[in-house]
């Protein structure tokens, strides 16, 4: 049985569709700490940080292999900075913890592009590099970047991990993070003709389209073990785009659309970030190539939205 941890969240959603289709919808174990609803299989609630709950519904449904998806997201780690540590953390030591004991063969975390900081090289951002994350997220993630390496040196661990960039998908919405704006931006599109963005029109950030991140996410998954080079995590290229480039694309399809800028705090957040991501390791060890660039995201995107809001 596969287990997703925070399967209600904006990747989770979307992940636990996905694993159901190909592995079945009785193989995967749907948890999260609030009910799902439209959900098409087993679900436990399950707060992260209750490790005995979690240790139970690893028994109770033979489970080997975890998704371990729950985090606070960076703009709202900045607001609850110690609960945000001790939630990406502690949750990640108790999944560790019982791959090491044996139980668990195989673990996704994922990480972020939020663990480079303002002295990364901005631009092609390379797999091996500096990391200097300024918020509370970051550096959560670079932590759990450097445990699940250690773990998988020193216990064996098979732990693997990607450092989404933003993610955008019309299926479900994020929740508390700076990239937030790229899927809110469709939305209001289609609702009001118009969008204020909280980031300043060029601001650079890699981004990439769901369909894509929960491909990498299964592939690299799927990948023979001794193909996995990479234990802290592996860069994602995606997309990278500046407000007004998104709003261009949305433009081609909604000539009327109109956008407006009201930086706020995030700014700061995004400025310390890459602009675009180099991800020759990921091609290499595990074949990974993106379909989705910002015109073919934003076509499907619109379209998408369109049916789900009866628009068409
Ligand atoms: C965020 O904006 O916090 C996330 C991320 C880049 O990890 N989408």
């Amino acid at each position: 049985m596969i287990l997703v941890i925070g399967a209600g969240g904006q990747v989770g959603q979307e992940l636990v569709e996905n694993l159901r289709k190909i592995k079945g919808a009785d193989k995967v174990l749907a948890t999260d700490i609030r009910e799902i609803k439209d959900n098409e299989g087993p679900f436990e609630l399950l707060n992260a940080l209750d490790e005995e709950r979690l240790k139970e519904l690893v028994e109770k449904y033979k489970v080997t292999e975890i998704y371990h998806l729950a985090a606070l997201l960076s703009a709202n780690a900045e607001k609850q900075v110690k609960f945000a540590w001790e939630l990406n953390m502690d949750s990640l030591f108790y999944v560790l913890d019982l791959a090491k004991e044996g139980v668990i063969k195989k673990v996704f975390w994922p990480s972020s592009i939020a663990v480079f900081g303002p002295n990364t090289p901005r631009q092609n951002t390379p797999q091996h590099t500096v990391t200097d994350p300024t918020t509370v997220y970051g550096i959560s993630k670079l932590a759990g970047e450097r445990w699940c390496e250690y773990y998988a040196k020193n216990y064996d661990v098979d732990v693997r991990s990607i450092r989404y960039p933003g993610l955008i998908g019309y299926k479900s919405m994020p929740g508390g993070g700076t990239t937030d704006y790229a899927v809110d931006i469709y939305h209001q599109a289609l609702e009001k003709g118009e969008y204020e963005c909280f980031l300043k029109e060029d601001t650079y950030l890699p981004m990439m389209y769901m369909e894509d991140a929960i491909r990498a996410t299964i592939e690299l998954m799927e990948a023979p073990k001794e193909n996995i080079k990479v234990r802290s995590s592996y860069n994602l290229g995606g997309i990278s785009f500046s407000p007004k480039e998104i709003s261009a694309a949305i433009q081609i399809q909604m000539p009327n659309f109109k956008i407006t800028y009201a930086p706020d705090f995030r700014q700061k957040i995004a400025e310390s970030w890459p602009q675009s991501i180099e991800d020759t390791a990921a091609q290499k060890d595990w074949n990974w190539k993106m379909k989705y660039d910002l015109e073919k995201m934003s076509t499907d995107m619109l379209k998408q939205l369109k049916i789900i809001k009866g628009l068409n």
